[in-house]
């Protein structure tokens, strides 16, 4: 070690959240468990997808999911690692999967006052491709009185008590958020097996020249959206284009140097392609807690809308304040929005 100074006063997700817990005098810890479990679930998918190509767990799993897509191996293993790091935590009463056409009730935790929706490997048709995929994760606490039920989750995503997403890049990022609190980024260490904090209270930048959205979808776009992205190519000092196609780099990118991701609903997908309760809110959520702003195609705030069914779709715009601003001004000159 030598003459190098040793920060010793490392904080890591966990001393977060036991500090967190203590600082609210009536916590019973089961939301400080929750997210042990939660953690726990990134480390053991992180351990999976690093290894994915050495142990052949690449290429499809010969089954499909409850939206059609093709299930990848590390898809089927994501999820129930999950289901059972959620089941075990005995803090979770009611569980959505982007890969389970039911929610799961945990009918041997009857008293759990959790519910959490998740999307256990996002991007995934990505992953033979070794781009970044990642776990997007809400946590919702049930109603008064609930014995826990899909209506606990069909709620706008300003009910989440946190929300937030793990990418699994270079090295497991995760992104975490609580209502009204701020977003704090962690980066997972692996010698010592856990997240620490190394971006406390991220703010993304008020606008940045950077656009993210599959230009391959723009025939089917309506015409405020033609007229944004051709705005921004059009512009004096033209944006750059940025799309990865896995939802978490994009957000995490867009996170950090700024700029607009988007995913508007179109003719070819008229209620969008993310799902509102694993992918939008809880994205919605990490964006307007950093600053930023988060809309669905209609212009409303994405942490109102209600999804109907437990995979409901939706259009959504989200990044740095001005640049969704943009959007919404746009759309408001052509009688969408407020
Ligand atoms: P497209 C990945 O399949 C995903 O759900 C998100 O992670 C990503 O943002 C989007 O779909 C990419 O969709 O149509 O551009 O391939």
């Amino acid at each position: 070690v030598g003459s190098e100074k040793i920060n010793v006063d490392i904080m890591t997700l966990t001393r977060f959240l036991t500090e967190e817990q203590t600082k609210h005098k009536e916590a019973t810890g089961d939301f400080t468990l929750l997210c042990h479990a939660l953690q726990f679930s990134f480390k053991q998918i992180a351990y999976y997808i690093r290894r994915a190509s050495l142990i052949n767990l690449g290429g499809l799993a010969g089954s499909s999911n409850t939206t059609g897509d093709d299930q990848k191996k590390l898809d089927v293993i994501g999820n129930d690692l999950f289901i059972a790091a959620m089941r075990s935590s005995g803090r979770v009463r009611i569980l959505v999967s982007e890969e389970e056409e039911e929610a799961i009730v945990f009918d041997e935790h009857p008293h759990a006052r959790y519910a959490v929706a998740c999307d256990p490997i996002d991007g995934s048709s990505n992953l033979d491709a070794g781009v970044s995929v990642g776990t997007i994760f809400a946590v919702y606490r049930l109603a008064e009185g609930s014995r826990g039920s899909k209506e606990d989750l069909l709620l706008p995503g300003s009910e989440m008590v946190a929300a937030g997403f793990t990418m699994y890049g270079a090295s497991a990022q995760l992104v975490m958020t609580m209502r009204g609190g701020p977003v704090n980024g962690y980066t997972m260490d692996n010698a010592l097996g856990e997240f620490i904090l190394t971006h406390p209270d991220m703010k993304i930048p008020k606008k940045r020249s950077i656009y993210s959205c599959n230009e391959g979808n723009s025939k089917y776009w309506d015409e405020p959206v033609l007229e944004w992205c051709n705005s921004l190519k059009q512009a004096e000092k033209p944006y750059s284009a940025r799309y990865i196609g896995s939802m978490v780099a994009d957000a995490y990118r867009t996170l950090l140097y700024g700029g607009i991701f988007a995913y508007p609903a179109d003719k070819k997908s008229p209620k969008g392609k993310l799902r509102i309760l694993y992918e939008c809110a809880p994205m919605a959520m990490v964006f307007e807690n950093a600053g930023g702003q988060a809309i669905n195609s209609k212009m409303d705030r994405m942490l109102t809308v209600v999804p109907e069914h437990i995979h409901d779709r939706s259009g959504i715009f989200m990044g740095s304040y001005d640049e969704v601003q943009k959007v919404i001004d746009i759309h408001k000159k052509h009688g969408v929005g407020k």
